[in-house]
């Protein structure tokens, strides 16, 4: 592994290769070796072509693009609401009142007189558009990164629009692009203006014995489908998905649940930590993505609630879908083991998608996130210790504090503390590389000439990212699986997942049209890039 991160550096220069250098760590996995650090969340080297996207991604396309009856305007050019539309594949199944805005594109469509003139007159015309041909319950506006640099204060606009609707909650989120370093920045930016603007508008209390929200699951592709057939198997209430085939009033009505589960923390942490502030509800992590994933995350669930009848339900759940995920494991274990995988996603995926992996035998070689912190490389608890630099300062941190009235501890100190006791573990994660082998390479902020460079050394039997690095991949002979869009295909979470994604991976691996590929440059170059002078 060494000698691959030399390699990898070698056509950089120096000062390029320094940073990149503790961007690519080799692993240490081992539980007495101190963990090195890595570099993460901090800004691209410019003309690297990175894998990020942009802030407004990540707020308006990520946490709010899920639900479906908020009418989501992006304020800009039609750009970036039109790259924003529906590329994400989260999917949703409206309700009686048959609300559903996904489908749509809102947008200001700014032109060069608005980014002039400014753009708040064009802003309000369409926020009155949008209230007159729908009558939402909600309304949110998105700003663009020339929002920001010319100065429409849009949340001045959201205001008046309320004001002069009442009967519709108009919020504004400055998630301009250029806000942070990547995608992130829009998470935390979008997770504040959701607590302040939607969180415990609806006091009406929610049935149900054992309620929890879901946080960080957005239902790609149908995940959020399979985890809510499983949690209403074992009786357990999801109050709130955050934000996966969600609603306006699953928000408004948050704080009615008794425990927060969070799936990718590292979109929604702030809403689980504030939720726990404010209202006293406790979050634990939790993975849907792999059969043993799953039913660990049930029994955790089952455990924190204490009640027999819960706990000897969720044995029944697992009892029933288990055999079946086992079977198709040891079939397709017969083909797959022993092969490698290399994974770079988001955030989180890198991680959770490495427990599929290995429920089929198959190793990660090299992983990485586009945009993760250091946490969710090295665990929960090296927080304290991370630097927070002027990007990460930019971003707003709110102050949140009990609640007078509505602050209520969820369990006593005693009970806390049982639970701890046996080993429960409250607002903690680990890190992917402690889930990693010694010597294996994780790679922050991976780019293209990387990825190419490392197929080419390791050539591993398949390689999982984004629409971006999909082509280029499979140009190179290696089968590619993307872990955002899955393909169009899924669901992968859960036990009906996990047997798809089994089956899925043991064709693509098993599949050698890859390797017979060539792309037509390779054998007849048409374009030289050589510079002839006259
Ligand atoms: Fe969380 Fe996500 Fe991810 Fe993410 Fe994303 Fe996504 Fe992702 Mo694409 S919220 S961090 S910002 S799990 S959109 S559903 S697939 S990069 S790894
Ligand atoms: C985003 C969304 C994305 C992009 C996926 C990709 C997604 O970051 O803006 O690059 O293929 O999952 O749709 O992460």
């Amino acid at each position: 592994p060494a000698d691959i991160k030399e390699e990898l550096l070698k056509k950089y220069p120096p000062k390029v290769a320094r940073k990149r250098a503790k961007q690519i760590m080799i692993n240490e996995a081992l539980e007495n070796e101190t963990p090195t650090e890595i570099v993460a969340n901090v800004r691209t080297i410019p003309g690297i072509i990175t894998m990020r996207g942009c802030t407004y991604a990540g707020c308006k396309g990520v946490i709010l693009g899920p639900t479906r009856d908020i009418v989501n305007i992006t304020h800009g050019p039609i750009g970036c609401g039109f790259y924003s539309w529906l590329t994400r594949r989260n999917q949703t199944e409206p309700g009686p009142d048959g609300e559903n805005y996904m489908p749509y594109c809102f947008s200001t469509d700014m032109q060069d007189q608005d980014i002039i003139f400014g753009g708040e007159k064009k802003l309000e015309a369409a926020i009155q558009e949008a209230y007159d041909l729908f009558h939402p319950k909600g309304i949110a506006v998105f700003a663009t990164c020339p929002v920001g640099l010319i100065g429409d204060d849009i949340h001045a606009v959201a205001r008046k629009m309320k004001a002069k609707f009442g009967d519709c909650n108009v919020f504004a989120f400055s998630c301009e692009g250029y806000k942070g370093v990547s995608q992130s920045a829009g998470h935390h930016i979008a997770n504040n203006q959701v607590f302040t603007h939607l969180v415990g508008e609806n006091d009406t209390p929610k049935e149900g014995k054992y309620k929890i929200n879901l946080l960080g699951e957005y239902n790609i592709g149908g995940d959020g489908f399979e985890i809510d057939r499983l949690l209403t198997l074992c009786g357990i209430t999801n109050i709130a998905t955050f934000s996966g085939n969600s609603t306006y009033d699953q928000f408004a009505s948050a704080q009615h649940a008794d425990l927060n589960t969070v799936m990718c923390h590292r979109s929604i942490n702030y809403v689980a930590d504030m939720l726990e502030a404010k209202y006293g509800i406790p979050w634990i992590k939790v993975n849907f993505i792999g059969a043993e994933a799953t039913a660990k995350s049930l029994r955790k669930i089952a455990q924190y609630f204490g009640d027999k009848a819960l706990m000897d339900r969720v044995e029944e759940v697992i009892a029933e879908e288990m055999p079946k995920v086992k079977a198709v494991a040891a079939d397709v274990r017969t083909r797959t083991t022993g092969k490698t995988a290399m994974l770079f996603v988001g955030g989180s995926r890198a991680h959770h998608y490495s427990e599929l992996f290995a429920e089929m035998g198959m190793k990660t070689i090299s992983a990485g996130y586009e945009f993760g912190h250091r946490d969710d490389y090295e665990g929960r608890q090296v927080i304290p210790d991370i630097k927070v630099d002027a990007d990460s300062r930019n971003i707003e941190e709110l102050e949140v504090t009990a609640d007078e009235k509505l602050y209520r501890p969820r369990k006593s100190a005693d009970e806390f503390k049982a639970l701890e006791e046996a080993g429960y573990k409250f607002k903690h994660y680990d890190g992917m590389n402690a889930d990693m082998d010694k010597g294996t390479l994780v790679i922050d902020d991976l780019n293209q000439y990387e990825a190419d460079k490392l197929v080419e050394i390791m050539k591993p039997d398949i390689f999982c990212a984004g629409i971006k690095e999909k082509f280029s991949i499979q140009k190179l002979g290696i089968p590619m699986k993307q872990l955002h869009s899955y393909d169009s295909g899924g669901p992968y979470a859960g036990f009906k997942g996990a047997i798809n994604f089994y089956k899925e991976i043991d064709r693509l691996v098993g599949s050698k049209v890859w390797s017979y590929m060539k792309a037509p440059w390779q054998t007849n170059p048409e374009l030289a890039a050589t510079f002839v002078w006259e």
